[in-house]
């Protein structure tokens, strides 16, 4: 079943019910949103876009980019999103390696690669001409299970994105079980702050919502006072951590702003339990942490009505297995650190044109390998306990050493880098350059460097220049040593 058919049948129920809830123009209603992906099918379809094309897309947080998703997963087209952080030398790799039929983006000259462009900003682009101009798809393509709905590319120990492909069952069936698990209300009312070109803000905060036509508050950037605005309107709100620190950070954030919220959820990135303890201190309300990522949507939560454990990420989903495992595949039992893996619906079918790289994520038995270490319970409960990925996850965002070590090298006065994650009171961890390079280098031409070819978030948030890196006998740079030594180097 395509996945827009279960969207499109809550909105026909809901036509005049808010969809997306704007700030500074009317709001979407459903009935207004649904004609709108009609539009956008048919303008995916007079450029030329057919089912199992590529459709890859660079916006900024507007109501058309709902819209256009939503038309994509329509007509059987593969939505590929792409953060709109990254520079034009990032983009022009997911270009050639998703070969998309259309680009859809702010800026003419960003495709570059031969691919059709359409821009859309907020006032204008020729991708509203094409809407303006129209004609109206109402039918919905019928799709088998294994049809793919979306790629989204994650980073990887090579520092080559890897495209998840992931089909219309995948996302179905993982909003199914959120729905059912999270309890979601026909009142429910969604504050939406976070971006949608990643798993959590489209495929776990939108579909939540859709599923059930319940609004959104669609807020087109996190921002404070927006959302401290907004929370006595909303029921749940779904956020990294970094979310929940800056709430707590301000002294309007108290019980009674936060009486009416039914749900607090947290994911993408570890909670503290230090920021779970001072949010029920100040509101009195336990967040709900879950645990996911890009491959598998979402795989364990907090449950609803039971126990939320601090520092734990919960049970799996219902229809989903999880284990902990050693290296060599052998399953541990509880108490025991291992590799988290995943069995389920769920979990996507490989990575875009890379048939050995999905290989080695994949046991036998189907469970795939996570890369995350954790330990599980006695009853089922599990907790994350660290990454065997060298990974770096920052506001949330994922930021893999290798792609920065690789930029950072080419520079003529650098001999060696190592690129590390170390504790930040805001974005949880953040990015620390270590540079062995003989007459040092300075923070600013680091800055210049990378300006151009990485995006913002991804650069060092301070660089260090040592005359050599700590090495183990093997010769592998101990990056342990190194975060151990910089730990405290923003929070002291
Ligand atoms: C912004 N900056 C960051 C950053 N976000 N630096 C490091 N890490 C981040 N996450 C930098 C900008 O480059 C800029 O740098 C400066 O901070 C201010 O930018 P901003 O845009 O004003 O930042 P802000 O709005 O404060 O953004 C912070 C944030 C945002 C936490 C709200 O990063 C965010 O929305 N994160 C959510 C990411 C997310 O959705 N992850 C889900 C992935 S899915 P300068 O130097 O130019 O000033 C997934 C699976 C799962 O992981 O389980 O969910
Ligand atoms: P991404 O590849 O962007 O989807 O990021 C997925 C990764 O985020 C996971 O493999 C985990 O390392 C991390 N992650 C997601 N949710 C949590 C959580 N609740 N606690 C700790 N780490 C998390």
């Amino acid at each position: 079943m395509n996945l827009y058919s279960r969207f499109e049948n809550a909105f026909s129920q809901a036509l005049d019910k808010p969809a997306l809830v704007l700030a500074d123009a009317p709001d979407w209603t459903y009935a207004h949103l649904k004609g709108q992906v009609e539009l956008a099918a048919g303008a995916l379809a007079a450029a030329g876009v057919a089912p199992g094309d590529r459709v890859l897309v660079q916006l900024p947080k507007l109501p058309e980019t709902v819209a256009l998703y939503l038309a994509c997963l329509k007509i059987g087209a593969v939505y590929v999103p792409v953060n709109t952080a990254y520079t034009p030398r990032e983009v022009a790799y997911f270009i050639e390696d998703a070969e998309p039929r259309l680009f859809v983006a702010t800026d003419p000259e960003a495709g570059n690669g031969g691919v059709p462009v359409e821009t859309l900003t907020e006032s204008g682009g020729g991708w509203r001409t094409r809407l303006a101009g129209a004609e109206p798809v109402r039918d919905t393509i019928g799709r088998d299970d294994k049809d793919l709905a979306a790629i989204l590319y994650t980073s990887g120990t090579t520092g080559r994105a890897k495209g998840a492909m992931l089909s219309h069952n995948n996302l179905a069936s993982n909003v199914l079980a959120l729905d059912r698990y999270w309890g979601w209300r026909d009142d429910d009312v969604l504050l939406h702050a976070l971006p949608i070109f990643h798993v959590h803000g489209l495929f776990v905060a939108l579909h939540c919502a859709f599923l059930r036509a319940t609004p959104v508050i669609f807020q087109t950037r996190f921002d404070i006072d927006a959302l401290i605005a907004e929370l006595p309107n909303a029921t749940v709100l779904m956020g990294v951590p970094t979310f929940y620190t800056r709430l707590l950070a301000d002294p309007r954030f108290d019980a009674a702003l936060a009486a009416g919220m039914r749900l607090f959820i947290s994911g993408s990135a570890p909670l503290t339990e230090q920021t779970f303890a001072e949010f029920e201190a100040r509101t009195g309300k336990r967040i709900l942490e879950r645990y996911g990522m890009t491959e598998t949507l979402m795989n364990t939560s907090n449950p609803l009505d039971g126990e939320r454990v601090a520092g734990t990420v919960g049970f799996a989903l219902p229809h989903i297995a999880a284990r902990i495992a050693a290296e060599d595949g052998q399953v541990l039992g509880p108490g025991e650190v291992g590799g988290i893996e995943v069995r389920g619906e769920n979990v996507f079918s490989g990575y875009w044109q890379m048939p050995e790289r999905t290989a080695e994520e994949f046991r036998g038995d189907g469970f795939f390998r996570t890369g995350d270490l954790g330990v599980m319970d006695a009853e089922g409960r599990f907790s994350i306990v660290g990454r065997a990925k060298d990974l770096v996850i920052s506001g949330g965002y994922n930021v893999y050493p290798k792609e920065v070590e690789r930029l950072l090298d080419e520079m003529p006065e650098v001999t060696e880098s190592a690129v590390i994650g170390v504790p930040h009171p805001d974005f949880g961890e953040a990015v620390v350059a270590v540079l062995v390079a003989a007459e040092g280098v300075s923070e600013d031409r680091v800055d210049v460097h990378l300006r151009g070819n990485l995006a913002r978030y991804k650069q060092p948030k301070r660089v260090l220049c040592v005359n050599e890196l700590p090495r183990n006998t093997m010769g592998k740079v101990q990056k342990n040593e190194l975060r151990e030594r910089y730990s405290d180097i923003f929070t002291a």
